[in-house]
């Protein structure tokens, strides 16, 4: 397949571009570096060393004879360079990554709210529109978050996008539908994905489009086996308060001494998925489009679901690191249990890596060794889901106090 991936140069759009040319599809990165950009505005960078997107294709192509092409193109901004883009390449198959992905940077200020809405909203749009403007049949696959179900299970699992539902009509019969379970986000970020899902509908409904969109959980790990191949493919590893996820971050914490950030009591339940699998899912989805007319394929991306204190416990007993239990930052249930169906997957052919594979301490290794590269002060997470939370959110788990936030 010839396959466009919008935002090839994030943590999952590299290794995704990786696998997906190791496979033998032909792999054209679309992307406008706002990553990169971000790191500079927030002054932190990737705990691992990345090069850039050209130099990290050319040692791509030199370790494997392959080639991944790079196109400096911003979606949400550059429509004309992207519908001639899709024009002259017309791609079997897009894998939409080109979204800004943190829930905290969306939260830090009203122009992050802006900038997120403006991105994310404009980027899927501007996509969608062209795929219709130049009648291609290519099938799109984004990038969505288990966020947008919320994460309370109301004591049933959560389905795979869409929720059987009865109706009681004027007559009195019951009638059953399938709706898109309700949209429930915790974050201007995750609201966009919320949007998305709309715009997918809409598009899948008046135009035909094939779409299928995925519903990840937290992504933990660095590696996949396309960046071992060598040093400078290495994936990104953000550890700072805005970009860094839960999983991974607790794991740095461990590696450099940093008591390991709790918000809250840790009651927070979240799905998870290592990067290996993630990268697997997305191919299994590419090979099996919907039919052309057919609804949005929804799958939800996740192998398991953890609490956050679990999971702090567990590092904690693994390398002796403290805890620090942290005023929560967000505005988020302190509590809450969450059941996920992932069938879809499973049935597909994918083998979830699990947490007790061993892999922890091969990140707590990786961590070691880019230990120097670790600024302690852009841990804190400060970014505050209101003006009252931002009030508590006052020392870092060392006791320095932060900058204020509010
Ligand atoms: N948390 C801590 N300590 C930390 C960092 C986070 O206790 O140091 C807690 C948060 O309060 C939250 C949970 O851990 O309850 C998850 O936070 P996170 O930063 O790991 O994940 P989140 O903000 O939800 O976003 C990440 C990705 C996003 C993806 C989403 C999937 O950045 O792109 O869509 O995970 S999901 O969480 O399933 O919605």
């Amino acid at each position: 397949m010839k396959i466009a991936v919008m935002g090839g140069d994030g943590f999952i759009g590299w290794p995704t571009s990786l696998h997906l040319s190791h496979a033998g599809h032909e792999v054209h990165i679309l992307d406008n570096l706002s990553r990169r950009w971000i790191d500079t505005e927030l002054g932190v960078q990737s705990l691992t060393p990345m090069d850039s997107i050209q130099e990290r294709t050319r040692i791509w192509h030199a370790e494997t004879g392959r080639r991944i092409h790079f196109n400096l193109i911003d979606l949400a901004k550059d429509y004309e360079l992207l519908k001639n883009w899709l024009a002259e390449h017309r791609p079997d198959a897009i894998v939409h990554f080109a979204e800004q992905r943190a829930a905290p940077y969306s939260m830090k200020s009203d122009r992050h709210k802006n900038y997120t809405v403006n991105n994310n909203v404009n980027a899927t749009h501007n996509l969608l529109n062209a795929l219709v403007e130049l009648d291609l049949d290519t099938h799109l696959v984004h990038l969505g978050t288990m966020g947008v179900y919320g994460y309370s299970t109301v004591g049933a699992a959560i389905p795979e996008g869409y929720l059987p539902v009865g109706i009681e009509t004027m007559s009195g019969e019951t009638v059953s539908q399938e709706i898109l379970y309700p949209s429930n986000p915790g974050s201007i970020y995750h609201m966009t994905k919320c949007l998305d899902q709309l715009l997918f509908a809409f598009y899948a409904k008046n135009d035909r489009l094939r779409i299928t969109d995925l519903h990840q959980g937290i992504v933990w790990g660095t590696h996949t086996a396309e960046t071992r191949i060598h040093e400078q493919l290495i994936n990104r590893f953000d550890y700072d308060g805005d970009y860094g996820t839960v999983l991974n971050r607790f794991l740095i914490q461990a590696a450099i001494g940093y008591p390991l950030t709790v918000h809250g009591t840790g009651g927070q339940t979240r799905a998870f998925i290592h990067v290996q699998d993630s990268v697997r899912c997305i191919e299994i989805a590419l090979n099996n489009p919907p039919a052309r007319g057919g609804r949005v394929e929804i799958f939800n991306q996740m192998t398991e679901t953890h609490r956050v204190r679990d999971l702090a416990e567990m590092i904690s007993k693994m390398t002796g690191a403290k805890i620090a239990w942290l005023p929560n930052p967000r505005k988020e249930a302190p509590e809450n249990d969450l059941v996920v169906k992932n069938e879809k997957f499973i049935e597909l052919g994918l083998k979830p890596t699990t947490l007790g594979e061993g892999l922890l301490s091969e990140i707590v290794d990786v961590a070691k060794k880019y230990a120097y590269r670790v600024d302690r002060s852009r841990v804190p997470a400060v970014s505050a889901w209101t003006k009252d939370i931002a009030a508590t959110v006052e020392r870092d788990p060392e006791g320095k106090r932060l900058k204020s936030v509010s």
